[in-house]
């Protein structure tokens, strides 16, 4: 039975838009980047030709347009998974829920979900201001746990391959995979190198940057930099991917994780241009995503 959802479940405000988002149904494209900086969607939407509608409530601004004939929803998500449990649910319900009979589509949309980040690289050959395609999100923080979902084999050889050569403290984590919607990672190849990215539950200790807090995990860097189940490995690291990958899956969207190298932390070096290092992955991105 479709049961109706009630108002303390699905949120909606005055003007019928859902809760944090503030966005309707008719205000959402198909086809939707997510960028973690508010201020950088307009980076994104100053490359519409035509932009449709403009909504902000706390760090989520959403911008609706059209590149060519192709219409592009970009949405800033803040930092984090917790942040990526609210953006993903409100991006499916707008697509999936009737919001005036507040029960499930008989048929359901399956959005592309492409996210155009920064990112931390593990590897030395992974240098400032190119660009990663995440092959799989592989997540050290808390979000999946809470949803049920089915594992692939290759996920499930690749996370057991993690837990034994990343030894992690009892307790700090309870790691998931998911990997990205090869129709889409098949778009992004020349230009971009592929490779797992980690998400993790914060910037420093859990990115093992010590400033003044000992760090539980002193040889985190050393041992996801040395990881490998062939053919794969690990680039990079982040706060997102492994949210959106997982929640992709668990409802039925193709997401895609491309981010640009900010950081080496194998060779300790910062982008000198970090902002240019962003737009010029939103030039390249978009260029393949009128095409999608
Ligand atoms: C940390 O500085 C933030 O930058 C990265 C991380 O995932 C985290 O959100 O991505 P964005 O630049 O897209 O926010
Ligand atoms: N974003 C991260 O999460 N880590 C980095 O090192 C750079 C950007």
């Amino acid at each position: 039975m479709n049961e109706r959802i009630a108002e303390s479940e699905l949120i909606l405000n005055s003007r019928g838009a859902v809760y944090h988002l503030d966005v309707r149904p008719e205000e959402l494209a198909g086809t939707i980047i997510t960028v973690g900086d508010p201020d950088r969607v307009p980076e994104v939407s100053k490359h519409f030709n035509r932009l449709e509608s403009v909504h902000q409530h706390r760090e989520f601004v959403t911008h609706t347009g059209y590149i060519g004939q192709k219409r592009i929803t970009v949405v800033s998500t803040g930092i984090g998974t917790d942040n990526i449990d609210i953006v993903l649910n409100e991006l499916d319900a707008l697509a999936n829920i009737d919001f005036t009979t507040r029960t499930i589509k008989p048929a359901l949309t399956s959005l592309k979900i492409i996210r155009l980040g920064t990112s931390g690289a593990l590897q030395e050959q992974v240098p400032v201001d190119s660009f990663v395609v995440s092959s799989h999100g592989l997540g050290l923080d808390n979000l999946m746990p809470w949803y049920l979902f089915e594992n692939t084999p290759e996920e499930k050889a690749l996370l057991s391959a993690f837990r034994e050569q990343v030894l992690l403290r009892p307790g700090t984590a309870s790691p998931s995979i998911f990997s990205a919607a090869k129709t889409l990672a098949d778009k992004f190849t020349t230009g971009f190198h592929t490779g797992i990215t980690v998400t993790c539950p914060g910037f420093y200790a859990p990115q093992g940057r010590a400033l003044r807090g000992p760090l539980s995990h002193p040889q985190l860097l050393e041992q996801l930099t040395a990881f490998r189940h062939e053919p794969h490995y690990i680039s990079n690291f982040e706060m997102e991917t492994s949210g959106i990958y997982g929640l992709g899956r668990v409802l039925g969207h193709d997401c895609l994780s491309i981010s640009a190298i900010v950081a080496n932390r194998v060779r300790q070096e910062f982008s000198k241009d970090g902002a240019k290092a962003v737009d010029n992955l939103i030039k390249t991105s978009l260029e393949i995503i009128e095409k999608l």
